[in-house]
């Protein structure tokens, strides 16, 4: 296989550390997803990416063409009905990963509730909070008490049979109204994963618009459910993030140290790992094989959730798992479940480095097996540390790029946002949503989800820089929110530099960055309580369908990322993509494109343009508030600005067109 130096079609400063490592010598023998992309030699199936190959039945696969009457299924399936039934199925097998994550963190919660773990029940306030929406009584409860019954409940909630998800009210009103009436209010968690897999079996639902109703319920099921528990109970546990300043990328790893690089998504394992390395045994074995101790990295969406509430720094996301592994300084990667690529067990063999699995649910061909112990998992997490500690010695040359350490704000979630715009003491949305009526905000835009070998590194930076240029608030969360940290987005001086006269004024008067990040995939759970939360504010409307807000996860790979857009579509917000599986069918492209609309207020988008993505978000974001009144307000906002800068400068050079990237 040819060799290939890193991500040729980049062009930002994004992976210049992925390029340094790549071009060492000490790597010179690593195969990266890079290098397979290139080499693969064939294109991606046209059926598969349109979304119009079925395999759900041994009849097939049948191919099928739109429009070409031999060419449905051999059961008479149309285009419409496998491409609704193949997107049906990506969204609930995301639902399934998101859910099966939450199950876990509620199995540590009551665990912890019970005394049974290391840890403990730090944020009260939000405890009672959630106690309050589950209807627990907390009057003269010690805190473990109403843990134990909050995480009790929220546990059956994924094997409810009767009635609807208990979360759901917290939505704005209008909409739980909507959801009732279109029928799409998500039952129990589990049940709505398996509904989907029953009604896309062969033979079952053969009708798109009753299997996109699923579609959007699975969904929910895991946005307003699954994901919101997850995070909630999460923050109970482990703290709810306040903004911490911290480091990302490769050139975190330390060559005095034992680099352990922790990758997947529950914080359960991170966390413990963090306590572990902290002990004086730990500590004291370190010392034994001449290493100053043990330096814990994220990668990924454990990176996110460790690095939002303890500023652990981040080693790489996604796309830089390998990279990690392939400067040689890693003793141990320590993986758990959903986003590991089965080749860091390959690249790992160039090295000294162990890939240790620890969870039984994903094990993997050249890695070891340690089960990790949620109940014992201090004495699990030290486990895998001796193992990397014992690794330190056999470590070779080994190459960390020196000048790839950026500093970022991070830990930016829904309570942040209320206080550090509001204050601590009048903490209220109220500041955020003055500032979008009066159009120093644009409105807000999210970018979420991951990265993707095929597509360019670099359009995370360019939509972000388009939209922060514009006035437009990014929140970021997963790796998207790691790759705009690599670009130096997180960070309060990004504002002057990239941002918009009215944003950059915002975030300059309470030192804030362009780009909030707010954590994990299961987070983006926060965004939607951030929606509410602005509704229920008030003077933009009475929906999240009302509010001048877009999302994207335009690198998208994730079947999650899929549920991610579903749910955020079907709670009112426009939702672009830079392609998805759909293109096979024109009656879906209709529905997801127009259609939902209508049902929603929320809709799908796809636009493979960076740049063009961006400003469709800005349009969407311009019609919101068109609708609202508030577009004329802006106007006059930027006219102000305008007038303001030519007095205090005079030359009448800076105009809002030079706070584009140089
Ligand atoms: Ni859960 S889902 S690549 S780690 S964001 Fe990163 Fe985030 Fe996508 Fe995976
Ligand atoms: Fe073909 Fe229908 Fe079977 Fe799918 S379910 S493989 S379309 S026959």
């Amino acid at each position: 296989m040819t060799r290939l130096t890193g991500c040729e079609s980049c062009t930002d400063l994004t992976c210049s550390s992925t390029i340094e490592v790549l071009g060492s010598d000490v790597s010179k023998n690593v195969v990266t997803a890079y290098d397979r992309v290139q080499s693969r030699g064939m294109s991606a199936c046209l059926f598969g990416s349109g979304g119009t190959c079925c395999r759900n039945c041994n009849m097939g696969p049948c191919q099928i063409i739109d429009g070409v009457e031999e060419m449905i299924g051999i059961c008479g399936a149309t285009a419409e009905t496998v491409v609704a039934r193949n997107y049906a199925r990506t969204i609930a097998a995301g639902t399934a990963a998101h859910a099966d994550h939450a199950r876990e963190m509620i199995f540590g919660f009551i665990a912890t509730a019970k005394g049974e773990t290391p840890h403990e029940i730090k944020d009260e306030e939000k405890l009672h909070m959630l106690a309050k929406v589950f209807e627990i009584e907390t009057e003269g409860r010690d805190k473990n008490e109403i843990a134990l019954e909050l995480g009790e409940k929220a546990l059956a909630e994924f094997g409810k049979q009767q009635g609807t998800q208990v979360m759901l009210k917290r939505a704005p009103k209008k909409r739980q109204e909507l959801w009732k009436r279109l029928g799409v209010e998500p039952r129990g968690i589990d049940r709505e994963v398996t509904e989907t897999m029953h009604r896309t079996h062969m033979g079952v639902d053969q009708h798109y618009e009753n299997i996109m109703l699923q579609g959007a319920r699975v969904a929910l099921a895991d946005g307003w459910a699954a994901s919101m528990l997850s995070t909630d109970l999460t923050d109970i546990m482990f703290g709810t993030p306040v903004p911490i300043r911290a480091m990302v990328d490769l050139g975190v790893l330390k060559e005095d140290m034992v680099n352990v690089a922790v990758h997947g998504h529950e914080p359960l394992l991170a966390e413990s790992l963090c306590m572990a390395a902290q002990q004086e045994d730990i500590q004291a074995l370190c010392k034994k094989v001449g290493a100053k101790g043990v330096n814990l990295v994220g990668v990924c969406c454990t990176g996110n959730e460790i690095l939002m509430r303890r500023g652990i720094p981040v080693a790489g996301s996604f796309i830089q798992q390998e990279m990690v592994l392939a400067t040689g300084a890693v003793e141990a990667m320590v993986v758990d479940i959903q986003c590991v690529m089965q080749s860091v067990a390959q690249v790992a063999k160039n090295f000294h480095t162990e890939i240790i699995t620890t969870n039984y649910r994903a094990k993997m061909p050249d890695a070891i097996h340690l089960q990790f112990d949620e109940v014992d998992s201090l004495n699990s997490a030290k486990d895998i540390l001796k193992r990397a500690i014992g690794n330190f010695k056999k470590r070779g040359a080994c190459h960390i790029p020196k000048d790839t350490k950026l500093d970022v704000v991070v830990g930016f979630s829904h309570e942040t946002i209320n206080y550090i715009l509001g204050g601590r003491f009048r903490s209220s949305y109220r500041p955020l949503n003055d500032n979008i009526i009066n159009g120093r905000i644009r409105g807000v835009g999210a970018i979420v989800g991951c990265e993707n070998y095929k597509l360019p590194d670099d359009v995370h930076v360019i939509v972000a820089k388009e939209l922060i240029k514009n006035d437009v608030l990014v929140l970021a969360t997963g790796c998207a929110a790691q790759a705009l940290g690599r670009a130096g987005l997180l960070n309060p001086e990004a504002a002057a530099k990239y941002a918009g006269p009215g944003l950059a004024e915002v975030c300059e008067t309470v030192g804030m960055p362009p780009v909030l990040h707010m954590g994990s995939c299961v987070d983006n759970s926060r965004i939607l309580i951030a929606a509410t939360a602005m509704v229920e504010e008030g003077g933009l409307g009475d929906d999240i369908s009302d509010l001048p807000a877009a999302g994207t996860a335009p690198l998208w790979m994730s079947e999650k990322a899929v549920s991610i857009g579903e749910y955020f579509a079907t709670s009112g917000v426009y939702v672009v993509f830079q392609n998805l599986p759909v293109s096979g069918s024109k009656v879906m492209k209709k529905y997801l494109y127009e259609d939902m609309e209508e049902m929603y207020g929320g809709m799908w988008d796809t636009e493979p343009d960076p740049v063009k993505l961006a400003h469709k978000m800005i349009a969407h974001i311009d019609k919101k508030r068109a609708a609202l009144g508030i577009d004329k307000k802006r106007e006059r906002v930027l006219f102000d600005m305008q007038m303001r800068r030519d007095l205090t400068d005079g030359t009448g050079l800076t105009d809002v067109g030079c706070h584009g990237p140089a």
